[in-house]
């Protein structure tokens, strides 16, 4: 198999769900087994599109960057570093904006959907953040971005920006392609399984927290929605009980089909207690190793800085040469 760059990166707003690590957390592991090249950050820039408080993005971004090493990020492998460390990004994403159409912008469904959500707060960087994500993308090279089903839009409008930039100042850009988990690439929220599990949910019973303790993921489950039928199967239409078997496969490594026989005869009780196991036999080793990194200061922060000073290189390099072809240097 070919080598490939890829590039990954999670927003600090607020510690990531089981919907985060199911869709792209544990696979941003997988691959740099592969003997990728991969370039891991934590978005603090695109954390800033809705209204933050300052202190909790601090902790926020310092816990998002332990918690990747704790899903078996390797950073002497790979770069893992802090968006805004690496200010190329910003720099090349004005570039890419003066190609970018606002018909595309207006067409990115997160933008609709987070408008809805925060609307009193319907900032420009809202609209151009998949611009920003596009810079992100193309800043490194990368070949493949691994992604949830709520991104794949924008990873496709970074092809169409790179695509478009190449045909008009010649060959500068990679053209990315997204990459999606077979299994778990939306996981849907607990309380409302016909919308995605969001870190940001108001109700706190709608997501699983990455560091939620044992009694708590529990309880969650148990209060989950499901629906009347009084039989599990994976079906059109019963979210719930789909959203449940989907996060069983995900934890258990079983097909749908032996998740669904496994299942024969039992009521939601059943269910519920046993994607509960799963999920807390998941992310009790990836808890403990976070709070081992997290207490370990000096180790986090020469992680972070030799991650920016390497993500830079690379950064600058592409910066350079993109400048260079639309006539700036
Ligand atoms: N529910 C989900 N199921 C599967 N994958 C998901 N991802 C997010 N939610 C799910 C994937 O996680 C990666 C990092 O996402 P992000 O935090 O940078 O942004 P997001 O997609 O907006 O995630 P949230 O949790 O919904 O954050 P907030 O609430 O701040 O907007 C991405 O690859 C994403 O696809």
């Amino acid at each position: 198999m070919d080598k490939k760059i890829i590039l990954s990166g999670i927003k600090p707003t607020g510690i990531p769900t089981l919907g985060n690590y199911i869709g792209a957390l544990r696979n941003w592991n997988l691959m740099q087994k592969d003997g990728n090249y991969c370039y891991y950050m934590v978005a603090d820039l695109h954390a800033l599109t809705v209204r933050n408080d300052p202190d909790e993005l601090r902790q926020q971004t310092r816990s998002m960057a332990a918690l990747l090493i704790a899903c078996g990020i390797d950073p002497d492998r790979s770069p893992l570093f802090i968006q805004s460390h690496v200010h190329q990004h910003a720099e090349l994403s004005w570039l890419l904006g003066c190609v970018t159409y606002m018909g595309e912008l207006n067409r990115m469904t997160q933008f609709k959907d987070k408008s809805a959500k925060h609307a009193d707060n319907i900032n420009a960087g809202l609209y151009t953040y998949p611009v920003l994500m596009a810079s992100d993308i193309l800043i490194y090279g990368a070949h493949q971005v691994p992604v949830g089903d709520d991104q794949k839009q924008h990873v496709e409008l970074a092809r169409n920006i790179a695509i478009r930039f190449n045909n008009a100042f010649g060959d500068t850009f990679v053209v990315p392609e997204p990459v999606m988990p077979k299994f778990g690439a939306r996981i849907m929220g607990l309380q409302d399984p016909e919308h995605k599990m969001s870190k940001t949910d108001t109700n706190p019973n709608g997501y699983i927290s990455m560091l939620d303790d044992p009694a708590v993921i529990t309880k969650k489950f148990k209060k989950a929605v499901t629906d009347c039928e009084p039989v599990i199967a994976y079906a059109e239409g019963r979210y719930g009980c789909n959203n449940l078997l989907t996060i069983f496969c995900a934890c258990t490594g079983k097909t749908m089909d032996e998740a669904v026989k496994d299942f024969e005869g039992c009521g939601y009780g059943r269910l519920k207690a046993a994607v509960a196991e799963a999920v807390i036999a998941e992310l009790e080793p990836v808890q403990s190793e976070y709070r081992r990194i997290m207490d370990d200061r000096e180790y986090l922060d020469g992680v972070l800085k030799k991650g920016a000073e390497q993500a830079a290189e690379k950064a600058q390099q592409t910066l350079d040469l993109a400048f260079s072809r639309v006539g700036i240097r």
